[in-house]
């Protein structure tokens, strides 16, 4: 067997030996191989600590070497040595010029890391570590250089030629033309990026704050010219966003965004030329849904905030990749919330978290926000990296206050401007812009697993006294069983018998309580009543809530609470002890009778027409079956999925006349546009024809239709797709599918939502049905989305097909898992997760998913990606 891939730790961490000043590179791009010339200007680190340190460079195995030399000096294999992902030149001068040039085959790499083909366009993906899939080179984050690129390709073919930065120079040959690129700013390699195409783009003037001007273009295929205004929109409200609440503004002359249909992740924020998923960029009313339109908003923002929090000021290592992706997405989810709706972002984020952050930390992927060691880093882009990062990032916003957070993060762009630095640099600037200690918050970063909150109160009427007894609970993860207490800001508010808020700390109506023990106890003074407590507001942390609420008190929460975030909240709770008690029935063989007080409950938030309709979509939300499966201490998949349909089916039959009357009352009133306003109106409208549906009458299934063929937009045509595939009328399914289709196969975003919702159906049969779909000309192994689409929709979200007592299901992953793991290693190992989880379910299936991953572990030589998943969900 071939040696196994071994880990890489935190605690190993050096400072590079060498400095690279500046990079020269030359592309020329041809149909059979591309050469790379690279000149670097290298110099001996002063701060290494050896002076005699060998050079160390990094070049993937199928890298050829064609040329290498030192100031001019021709090198032969005697004066490298070339294993594994290194190449190694044992002496060199203090301070010379190295010279390299590689061949590569953009066209067969279908890694899609790197130079590749998209279609019929290169671009690149280097973070985090595809340079070294280019050329030889110091392919580590606090490695910085200033880049200058020139590409040389067939004019005709590809007459767009970019890379980071402006462009300086150009010229043709012969058919062919070149373009030189500078980019002044110094960048690690991960941040390189090439493109060339037969592109088209928008373009629009932006002042920044201080009155520099620069380009904003956007590139797509011709054909997708018409769909980049919104992607535009939300680029010039980032950036905007970022002068006002960071005091940050752009830097280059060009910022540039280019459209690939193949692509691993949503989006690259590649110095001045982010490259983008399709999927994170176009948009268009007939092509897009409301859901895909804000997705396009957060992403564009995202990646252009990267430009301070990632580009100027980046990482020292891939331990420290949460810095810039928790920093990131915070900063993303609050320009989100400050331009759509706060509360609607905040359960959306929530929803995520606890779904799947928190399934995550519970599995043998688990790992602190800064992991300690990885295999192959690829799989560390994750929902802890990314997501509970944001959350820690929240709670400093939360402890510290606006202002001195601003002044903290101030702080921390001043200090480490064109530095690459670490998670605690992060807090030492907090630390030193508010005056707090931080020592015990850090522990967020260095802990894994969700905590829990166990609380209990009492309260004596004689003294007035509320008390909130607090214990934290921290769970054992793979590699750390002992765990120290959190600092943890917990957010709370006491209502009175009417709903209304009790005056707290200095009048305030929310306080924020900080947890620092492992068991502590809060008293509040001169509470008239006994109160009911509304915990854990904004979901300040990133914990489990354990409290025992009555359904009363859920009930009296979900009308009153001032807290927008947890009045959803008490509904979801609700929702999920009545589904939860369903299941027990169902377990029991009894006869189902869905709880009065959750209709109710329902009933009256649906008649409410003073609140938001998107507000109301949420509440009227049962809990999602992946988050029923979450909280499942052994997940009963039959059983969580009957429960839920069931309590969908009663809510419809029981709320059928105040449901339908909704559905009415939001009719569309004027042309399509993604405003909040319309958003909200279609998602309540959306939800209620969901309902109703699922009663299985012929009458709401041709409302279902009517609403499929008169729409105008893909939101609500989509969502009546879905109802009607889903449904039991199996000519009707089959009929819209087929429209669909025909309607859109030109348009391959579409057409991926097309397979998404097959693959979705949880009707028996699944399986042969996603067989079927493999082999239809709308699929292709090779494009990531449509991986996406089908499978990882099939396997994530279709759990009763997925989970079928017979793992076929899983048998199925399996082959995809090792056939992908030739193909595109990191989309294989995230194809991987639902295995992963195999100590969720009862021994036949636990001992079917085992058997699959053992299976992949023996199919032959894998990945490092997923070697590592396969082999830690084993161990
Ligand atoms: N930084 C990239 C992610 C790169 C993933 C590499 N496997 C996108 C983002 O988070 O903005
Ligand atoms: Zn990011």
């Amino acid at each position: 067997m071939a040696e196994q891939p071994q880990a890489i730790y935190l605690k190993d961490y050096q400072v590079p030996a060498y400095l690279i000043d500046t990079t020269e590179l030359r592309f020329e791009l041809a149909d059979d191989q591309t050469l790379v010339h690279s000149r670097l200007k290298v110099r001996r680190n002063p701060e290494a600590t050896s002076a005699q340190a060998p050079l160390e460079l990094h070049g993937h195995e199928s890298l050829e070497l064609c040329r290498l030399a030192i100031d001019g000096r021709e090198l032969d294999a005697a004066d490298y040595h070339r294993e594994g992902e290194l190449l190694t030149l044992a002496r060199v001068p203090e301070r010379f010029e190295l010279s390299c040039t590689t061949r590569i085959h953009p066209q067969t790499n279908t890694a899609l890391e790197g130079l590749y083909l998209s279609g019929g366009m290169y671009c690149t993906q280097c973070e985090a570590e595809g340079f070294r899939r280019i050329t030889f080179y110091m392919d580590r984050p606090d490695v910085m250089s200033v880049f200058t690129t020139t590409v040389e390709a067939d004019q005709a073919r590809f007459p767009v030629l970019l890379s980071n930065g402006n462009p300086v120079a150009s010229g043709e040959k012969e058919g062919r033309h070149w373009v030189t690129w500078e980019d002044p700013f110094p960048k690690p390699a991960y941040l390189f990026a090439l493109v060339a195409g037969d592109l088209q783009h928008i373009e629009r003037p932006y002042k920044t704050m201080s009155g520099r001007d620069v380009s904003l273009r956007i590139f797509a295929e011709p054909k997708d010219l018409d769909k980049l205004d919104h992607a535009m929109d939300s680029l010039i409200n980032a950036m905007r966003w970022d002068e006002e609440v960071y005091g940050r503004e752009y830097d280059l002359d060009i910022y540039m965004i280019v459209a690939v249909d193949f692509f691993n992740m949503g989006a690259m924020e590649n110095k001045g030329l982010n490259i983008f998923n399709t999927s994170c960029v176009l948009a268009s009313p007939q092509t897009t849904t409301d859901a895909a339109y804000l997705r396009v908003e957060g992403v564009v923002a995202h990646e252009y905030f990267h430009n301070w929090s990632g580009n100027r000021v980046t990482c020292r290592d891939w331990f420290q990749l949460s810095l810039k992706e928790g920093f990131t997405v915070f900063r993303d989810a609050e320009f989100s919330a400050d331009i759509n709706s706060r509360t609607v972002k905040r359960i959306e984020d929530v929803t995520l978290l606890r779904t799947a952050q928190f399934a995550e930390d519970s599995g043998p992927m688990a790992h602190p926000v800064r992991p300690a060691s990885y295999i192959e880093i690829s799989n560390f882009y994750t929902l802890t990296v990314y997501e509970k990062g944001a959350e820690v990032v929240r709670m400093l916003h939360t402890l510290l206050g606006a202002e001195l957070f601003r002044r903290g993060s101030d702080l921390y762009f001043e200090r480490h401007d064109g530095q690459a630095v670490t998670t605690d640099d992060f807090v030492c600037a907090m630390e030193a812009a508010s005056g707090r200690d931080l020592t015990q918050f850090r522990r967020w970063y260095s802990q894994a697993g969700t905590p829990t909150l166990r609380m209990a109160d009492d309260y004596d009427a004689a003294t007035q006294q509320y008390r909130l007894h607090v214990e934290q609970q921290l769970p054992q993860t793979p590699d750390q069983v002992e765990k120290l207490p959190l600092h943890i800001p917990l957010a709370l508010g006491l209502l009175d018998a009417s709903g209304a808020d009790l005056a707290l700390a200095e009048g305030a109506t929310t306080q924020v309580l900080e947890l620092t023990e492992q068991r502590q106890t809060f008293v509040f003074e001169q509470i008239p009543v006994h109160p009911v407590p509304s915990l854990l507001r904004g979901f300040s942390a990133p914990v489990r809530l354990q409290y025992p609420y009555s359904r009363d008190a859920l009930v009296f929460l979900m009308s009153h609470d001032s807290d927008g975030f947890n009045r959803w909240d008490a509904g979801q709770r609700l929702a999920v002890e009545v589904i939860q008690g369903l299941m027990a029935q169902y377990r029991q063989g009894e006869a189902l009778q869905l709880d009065g007080a959750l209709v109710d409950a329902y009933a009256a938030v649906l008649d409410d027409e003073s609140l938001d309709p998107a507000m109301v979509a949420k509440v009227l939300s049962l809990p999602s079956e992946a988050y029923l499966s979450e909280l499942a201490d052994c997940i009963d998949v039959e059983a969580i999925h009957l429960a839920r349909q069931f309590a969908r089916t009663e809510l419809a039959r029981l709320l059928e006349a105040p449901l339908q009357r909704r559905y009415e009352a939001l009719a569309p009133t004027g042309v399509y546009a993604p405003d909040a306003d319309q958003v909200a109106r279609r998602s309540l409208r959306n939800l209620c024809l969901s309902y109703l549906v699922a009663l299985e009458a012929p009458a709401h299934l041709a409302r279902a239709r009517a609403q499929y063929d008169s729409c105008d937009n893909m939101t609500e045509r989509q969502a009546a797709l879905s109802l009607i595939a889903h449904s039991g009328f199996e000519t009707d399914a089959a009929a819209v599918l087929e429209d669909f289709y025909q309607r859109y196969q030109s348009e391959t975003l579409v057409v991926n939502q097309w397979l998404a919702v097959q693959a979705c159906d949880p009707k028996p049969g699944a399986l042969t049905r996603i067989k079927a779909l493999m082999q239809h000309a709308a699929f292709d192994l090779r494009n990531p989305n449509k991986v996406r689409s089908l499978i990882s929709t099939f396997c994530g979200i279709n759990a009763v097909n997925f989970h079928d007592g017979s793992g076929a299901g899983y048998a199925f992953l399996a082959d995809r898992i090792i056939e992908m793991n030739r193909l595109n290693p990191q989309v294989a190992s995230r194809l991987l997760t639902p295995l992963t989880r195999w100590r969720k379910y009862d021994a036949a299936r636990q001992a079917l998913m085992q058997a699959q991953l053992r299976r992949i572990l023996d199919s032959g030589e894998l990945s490092r990606d997923v070697y590592e998943v396969v082999s830690k969900s084993l161990g």
